[in-house]
């Protein structure tokens, strides 16, 4: 195991945008930057042995300067939207920026996908923390992030957050890797997924929350037996139409609590397979339409149906509906969490 680092580009400001990479004895690696504590490459082998990069993202750091779609980036304070950019903790309203119509989507303005993260280099691990101040887009509360990047033998990319406050605030961080098990430029229809959930939470027109928590069963929305993901894509029901393809939460069985296995994903051609691991209670399955105006890695656009996400989280807007597990964080607690990408080949 290695961890190697290098300049990776400038920021129109002068500062220097650091690339830190770490390989693995069988050559897989994952290259993480401090711009956003972005996840920018993940090679591992396919059914040939051939090295796949398997997360969407760009070359360049104008790239990520220029991407509203959050490519690999660590999204907080708060993921996904807040209806009305509003919540109220401990009687007092708080207005948070309004970045998505009258919603705030992914901690507003300037969230921490486009902050530059203190680096730091442990072992096999890279650690990245940010202060963001109180008062930060809105959210109240000085709050200490540290979010640890860790690659196994077993080609398993650990993602650990550590957060703390010094006032009662919410948070609800994520990671938002964009997958394509077959490399940079295919469609992901093919791409089998199964997720270890019975339910989801229902959304309106508008992709934000109805507050009702449903059973998949029936529905389009019924990944509990693996099937691929175009099967169901282009329906006209659970506004899997108006979000322009699956962009829903599943509220995660969780059988024994604790990090488990909560999803699959596997590519029948290439071969490559992705366990994904968490000790949230949700997760986000986001299938952007079209990215053919976007230039990715290569300096070629993608295409249509290029990725999908799995967001790990908790439920989106759940300061707003008080039945979803809370998303506070108390003055003087620490927030732990972990999620696990783990990438093998399916002969
Ligand atoms: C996901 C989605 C959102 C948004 C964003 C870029 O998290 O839930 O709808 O489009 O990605």
């Amino acid at each position: 195991m290695s961890v190697s680092v290098s300049e990776f580009g400038r920021l129109p400001s002068g500062e220097a945008v650091l690339r830190y990479t770490i390989t693995n004895a069988s050559g897989a690696s994952a290259s993480l930057l401090n711009y956003g504590a972005t996840w920018q490459t993940m090679f591992v082998p396919n059914r040939k042995d051939e090295l796949v990069d398997v997360v969407l993202g760009y070359d360049t750091i104008d790239g990520y300067l220029k991407n509203t779609m959050y490519l690999g980036a660590t999204v907080g304070r708060v993921a996904n939207r807040i209806k009305n950019a509003r919540f109220t903790l401990n009687g007092t309203e708080y207005k948070l920026a309004a970045n998505l119509g009258t919603s705030c989507l992914h901690g507003g303005n300037v969230g921490y996908d486009k902050k530059i993260w203190q680096a730091q280099i442990d072992g096999d691990s890279v650690f990245f923390s940010l202060t963001s101040p109180d008062g930060d887009e809105g959210f109240p509360g000085e709050l200490s992030v540290v979010v640890i990047y860790s690659l196994g033998e077993d080609n398993a990319l650990s993602i650990r957050y550590l957060i703390n406050t010094d006032q009662d605030t919410i948070q609800n961080m994520t990671n938002h890797a964009y997958f394509n098990l077959a490399g940079q430029r295919s469609t992901v229809l093919e791409q089998t997924l199964q997720i270890d959930a019975d339910q989801f939470t229902r959304i309106d027109e508008l992709t934000i929350p109805t507050g009702e928590i449903v059973p998949v069963r029936n529905t389009p929305l019924d990944f509990t037996k693996a099937k691929p993901l175009g099967r169901d894509i282009n329906v006209t029901v659970e506004h899997i139409d108006t979000a322009g393809g699956f962009d829903h939460n599943f509220v995660l069985n969780h059988p024994k609590g604790g990090v488990e296995r909560v999803a699959t994903a596997v590519d029948p051609i290439g071969g490559v397979a992705m366990d994904v691991y968490t000790d949230q209670p949700g997760v986000q399955l986001f299938t952007p339409p079209d990215f053919s105006y976007m230039i990715g890695k290569g300096g070629e656009p993608y295409g249509i149906r290029p990725a999908f996400c799995l967001e790990t989280q908790h439920f989106a807007d759940a300061m707003n509906n008080p039945h979803f597990p809370s998303i506070v964080l108390r003055a003087g607690e620490v927030f732990s969490s972990e999620t696990i990408y783990r990438f093998r080949v399916e002969k």
